[in-house]
């Protein structure tokens, strides 16, 4: 008997085998967890990379729901919530995995990020929570559990990280007003901030490869976190055994977020 036996959730995320929803998805899975799944809309209908690359992921988990979804269209989202609501009545738990600037605004220092371009980063990246959460209330069962990504570049400046931080700083504060509003109702919302991960989205913000070099010399278990280890805090936090946490931001970063300053041995000599 897994933690999730008999528990059915969705998950927003998965853009192929090393996001971090996926990582997220097998450890819901080993745990018993029924799931449906949505991707990002294929461009060619003839050719559906997304939709395929998503299908040959989850085939043996038998999704009673997997759908096409761009969170900014409101006729997708009714699809997916009346489909999960016709397969599965109520659900348990919902991971929203989604972010998205382009390349063009995220590579620019923030003071020059247009305005449309910034309109569309908070939409997709923070609105969508918003969105999906509002949706997944009217299908969640009391004791339901939302978890969503996010990362320390909210909290303090990451140079490159750029509109995106502005974002996961908004992202952070929705989701204590989200946890305040759900709390009633017996839902749970949290985040878990997590160390740099190699993934698709990850190599759109600039010098990723430097920052696992940085993470990996400063951070105080001197290495950068997987994919499954933010699965497995992931389940944690949908499953009943962080029943009494909502509202929290877990980081999940072999410790980075604590330190000040690298260690002096580390430190470029002076003159
Ligand atoms: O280092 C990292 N990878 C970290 C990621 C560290 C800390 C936090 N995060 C966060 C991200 O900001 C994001 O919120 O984790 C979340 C997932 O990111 P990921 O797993 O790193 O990236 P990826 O595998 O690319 O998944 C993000 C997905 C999109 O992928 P692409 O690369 O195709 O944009 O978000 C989805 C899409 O699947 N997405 C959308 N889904 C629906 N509608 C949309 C949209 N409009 N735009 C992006």
């Amino acid at each position: 008997m897994g933690l999730f036996t008999g528990k059915k959730g969705l998950v927003f995320g998965i853009a192929n085998d090393r996001s971090i929803a996926w990582g997220i998805t097998q450890k819901l899975h080993e745990e018993g967890a029924e799931m449906g799944f949505t991707h990002l809309p294929d461009k060619d209908p003839a050719h559906p990379k997304m939709e395929n690359r998503l299908r040959k992921l989850v085939s043996g988990y038998n999704p009673k729901v997997i759908l096409p979804c761009d969170v900014g269209n409101k006729d997708h989202l009714d699809a997916v919530f009346n489909a999960a609501k016709e397969a599965y009545g109520q659900i348990d738990f919902m991971v929203h995995s989604i972010a998205y600037a382009n390349t063009e605004d995220l590579k620019k220092e923030t003071i020059e990020c247009s305005r449309e371009g910034f309109l569309q980063a908070m939409d997709i990246s923070v609105y969508s929570l918003l969105e999906l959460t509002r949706r997944a209330k009217e299908i969640l069962a009391p004791g339901g559990s939302i978890v969503t990504l996010t990362y320390l570049g909210g909290e303090a400046v990451i140079p490159g990280y750029n509109v995106m931080g502005v974002c996961k700083a908004a992202l952070e504060s929705l989701l204590t007003y989200l946890a305040f509003e759900l709390g009633k109702h017996e839902i749970r919302i949290n985040g878990i901030s997590a160390g740099p991960i190699k993934t698709l989205s990850a190599s759109a913000v600039g010098d990723f490869d430097d920052m696992l070099k940085l993470y990996a010399a400063m951070a105080p278990m001197k290495r950068n976190v997987t994919q499954e280890e933010v699965g497995k805090s992931a389940i944690y936090l949908l499953s009943d055994l962080a029943s009494g946490v909502t509202g929290e931001v877990l980081h999940v970063d072999s410790g980075y977020h604590i330190m000040g300053a690298p260690s002096a041995k580390n430190m470029p000599t002076a003159g």
